[in-house]
């Protein structure tokens, strides 16, 4: 553990005799005596004491020459009336300018509706450990809290583009490195390997153990479903119903192993994405027995427009009603907006107020700490069209303020293209609305890929006339290279279960597709070998299953993961897929040409989604080719020559993939 990073950030009273460590390095919180530490535990504790303490303090720590302003979440017990003073450590000789002036400036300290929290506005100007004092007659206890000096290059860090290709993994499902942490006392959910719903046992350093496998694969990011703490009864292996932001679940492994798989990967040339929530906490958060706020969460079945409601529609008025189309739609009903926006995920996911600035503000600090301390380089947003879309924008605006050139994709599940551009900064929408959000995902074209591959598509509009069509809807995008491309991923049903007949050939042709159209290829973990559900009865449970073993490959697996490798390995050195101009040629016969080019070189590409052989007309496509040379090679074959000016022939289910230059 890295003595600079510990955070010695607390201390409870003489009186109660114990001592609190928060560690910004270390995973673990030790308390004194408590073991199976929890919102439980916590809560009990509080009624317990009545003396005035503190319990946490969030952000863990902060750094010097950051944009993003600071305001300290403290939460203990009978806070709400104390005063708060600051000074430096009298172990620390950084935290006074000279002149005696203060590096860390009290602006303003708040009460919220719970009395045990306090939210206190600071301005930091210098490193060092400051020592806060709050008093409250003869009440006091303290706490430490660390800043440290920023590397003013932490700023300057690259993320995603369509120059990557991202490797999407469910931890719990992906590689079990650990098996001492896969049952930790105290939380709610045992391993139960072999039940579907149940925790597997993957962790973090189940993913370090992959990372050679990732990187020859040919992937650059990994994006690891949320790793934070999660503490649901059932189904905590998917995190995404989080119970402490600010910790790695200890079945997953410690914040020092996440830090040290982000660090591993940068030494290997992979990149780490981070999934964000801000939707929705879970219900077995620390802060759901004692939230700070009356609206931390949304809880409007109490308001006024439920008051109204019969008993049966209020149970209905809990969920979202996942309409997305009423945060545009001019003639939506404000009620249908209202449910969309604060309807809860699911009963054990409450649904976030981020019209709530300190709940805003909470969130703003959390990812820019996670960045910054970690080291991460993009993130991805879970559920981003339920979040308040204008506090959402704001949240994405001060992340991009602090880190330029970071980007982040939001999960933007709806089919119609103009509803997912919508959401994409740089998007000219008939509201004005703009969401700071630079990347989103290409939910039209996935389903038009998984439509075109899963029959024959012998039928008028069918096949490959989808895939074109799907391209049609561009001119709608802010960025159509900052769309992320995949044909599918922890939430749907496995490619190789839907394509027709379960075809290696089909599954190759999706893949390909992705890595030569437009935008930010994502595959997902297990794609690479086709792998299929165990169950499809059980729906998400039975396709996120562990990645398989070497010796549970077939030869069919190998044969399809050496075409994958081959593919994405081109794919990193070919400049022209990650920038290049598109030209598509109508869909005839279920088949599907296009074009990639910039000044100086073009791909061109030829899908054959039918179950024939086909003609490749290359009179049609000298609009473009010709102006490049005559000939050209097969990348993915050798660099074999090919004719661009003679027509040829190609096989049912296959692709044609051709690179020429001027
Ligand atoms: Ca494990
Ligand atoms: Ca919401």
């Amino acid at each position: 553990m890295s003595k600079i990073f510990c955070t010695f950030v607390h201390k409870f009273d003489n009186n109660m005799k114990k001592t609190f460590v928060l560690c910004a390095m270390g995973a673990m919180m030790t308390v004194s005596g408590l073991l199976g530490w929890g919102s439980q535990a916590m809560a009990a504790n509080t009624k317990k004491n009545k003396a005035m303490s503190v319990q946490r303090v969030e952000p863990l720590n902060w750094w010097t020459c950051m944009k993003c302003p600071l305001t300290l979440m403290v939460y203990g017990n009978d806070l709400q009336d104390a005063t708060v003073t600051v000074s430096a450590s009298e172990h620390s000789d950084k935290g006074t300018m000279h002149g005696g002036e203060k590096g860390l400036i009290i602006k303003q300290v708040r009460k919220a509706d719970s009395k045990n929290y306090l939210f206190i506005d600071v301005d930091v100007r210098l490193a060092g450990t400051y020592t806060f004092t709050l008093k409250n007659g003869k009440k006091k206890t303290t706490f430490q809290y660390e800043v440290l000096e920023r590397k003013v290059s932490n700023c300057i860090r690259e993320s995603f583009s369509s120059k990557d290709m991202i490797y999407l993994l469910m931890p719990d499902r992906f590689r079990d490195g650990d098996p001492t942490n896969n049952t930790v006392a105290g939380m709610n959910e045992p391993c139960k390997k072999g039940y579907i719903h149940g925790r597997q046992g993957g962790d973090i350093q189940g993913i370090i153990d992959e990372l050679p496998h990732i990187k020859e694969l040919g992937a650059t990011y990994i994006w690891p479903t949320p790793l934070t703490w999660s503490n649901d009864t059932n189904f905590s292996y998917h995190g995404y119903a989080c119970a402490d932001y600010y910790h790695i679940d200890p079945r997953f492994g410690t914040n020092d192993l996440y830090k040290e798989m982000v660090q591993k990967a940068h030494a290997m040339g992979l990149k780490i994405i981070m999934d964000v929530v801000t939707n929705h906490s879970g219900i077995e958060h620390w802060w759901a027995k004692d939230l700070p706020y009356n609206d931390w969460w949304h809880r409007f079945w109490n308001d006024e427009m439920s008051a109204s409601l019969n008993d049966e529609l209020k149970e209905v008025y809990v969920g979202t009603n996942n309409a997305f189309t009423t945060v545009y739609d001019v003639n939506a009903s404000q009620y249908d907006r209202k449910v969309n926006e604060e309807g809860w995920f699911d009963h054990h996911m409450p649904d976030m107020n981020l019209d709530n600035p300190d709940l805003l503000q909470y969130f703003k600090q959390l990812y820019i700490w996670w960045i910054e301390w970690a080291g991460i380089d993009g993130l991805r947003v879970d559920t981003y069209p339920y979040n308040e879309k204008d506090p959402m924008s704001q949240w994405c605006k001060a992340i991009r303020e602090e880190y330029p050139w970071i980007n982040i994709v939001g999960e933007t599940w709806t089919r119609p293209a103009n509803q997912v551009a919508y959401w994409q900064s740089g998007t000219k929408n008939m509201d004005g609305f703009d969401s700071n959000l630079p990347a989103v995902m290409d939910f039209p074209t996935e389903e038009a890929i998984r439509q075109a591959l899963e029959n024959d598509g012998n039928y008028w509009g069918g096949g490959m006339a989808k895939v074109y069509d799907a391209l049609t809807a561009d001119y709608l995008y802010g960025d159509v290279n900052n769309l992320l491309m995949f044909v599918g991923n922890h939430d749907m049903d496995r490619f190789a279960d839907v394509v027709k007949d379960n075809d290696p050939r089909r599954v190759m042709i999706g893949h390909v597709l992705i890595a030569t159209m437009r935008g930010i290829p994502q595959m997902f973990a297990g794609d690479e070998y086709m792998q299929r559900s165990i169950d499809r009865s059980t729906g998400h449970s039975g396709l996120r299953q562990p990645l398989p073993t070497e010796g549970e490959l077939t030869e069919q697996q190998k044969q399809v993961y050496e075409q994958m490798k081959t593919l994405w390995n081109w794919r990193k050195n070919e400049p022209v897929l990650w920038s290049g101009k598109t030209m598509h040629f109508l869909a005839r016969d279920n088949t599907y040409a296009y074009v990639r080019y910039n000044k100086e070189e073009a791909v061109f590409v030829f899908i054959n989604a039918s179950e024939e052989t086909r003609t490749i007309p290359m009179a049609h496509y000298q609009e473009i080719l010709g102006q490049y040379a005559p000939t050209g090679v097969m990348p993915l074959e050798g660099d074999k020559t090919f004719d661009l000016r003679k027509d040829s022939e190609a096989a049912p289910l296959s692709y044609v993939i051709v690179k020429t230059h001027k």
